[in-house]
């Protein structure tokens, strides 16, 4: 059922606590944690605790979801304080686009000079 752990989601396995994971922020609805193969000086992953596979269906299933993992990609920016200097936040929506892991996630970006992209 949309929104249900899944049993073959490593995000899922980390929500659960089953792999580990440096996890920076908790909240009741997500999870903020380093990503395994950072792309800059800050590179936290935030995920929704709740099973969406990319961030259009957990739009689409649990609004609440989306605004929860927003702030907290705000937040993370805080704490690592990047937020100055500014930051970026990356949904990978589908393999054309580099999406490895289907479980919803916002990539937070921070610490070095980021190339605008658009
Ligand atoms: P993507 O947008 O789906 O490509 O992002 C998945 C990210 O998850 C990627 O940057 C991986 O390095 C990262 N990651 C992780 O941090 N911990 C893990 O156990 C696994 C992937 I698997």
């Amino acid at each position: 059922m949309a929104g249900e752990p899944q049993d073959d989601c490593l995000f899922c396995k980390i929500v659960a606590g089953d792999i580990p994971a440096t996890i920076v922020r908790e909240t009741p609805t997500t999870l903020a944690f380093r990503d395994i193969n950072p792309q800059a000086p800050t590179h936290v992953l935030v995920i929704p605790r709740v099973h969406y596979p990319d961030a259009a269906s957990l739009a689409a299933g649990d609004p609440d979801a989306v605004a929860d993992v927003l702030r907290e990609a705000g937040e993370v920016a805080a704490q690592e304080k990047v937020d100055g200097t500014g930051y970026r936040v990356v949904f990978n929506t589908g393999p054309g686009a580099g999406q490895t892991v289907f479980h919803a996630h916002a990539h937070v970006l921070g610490g070095r000079d980021l190339q605008r992209l658009v």
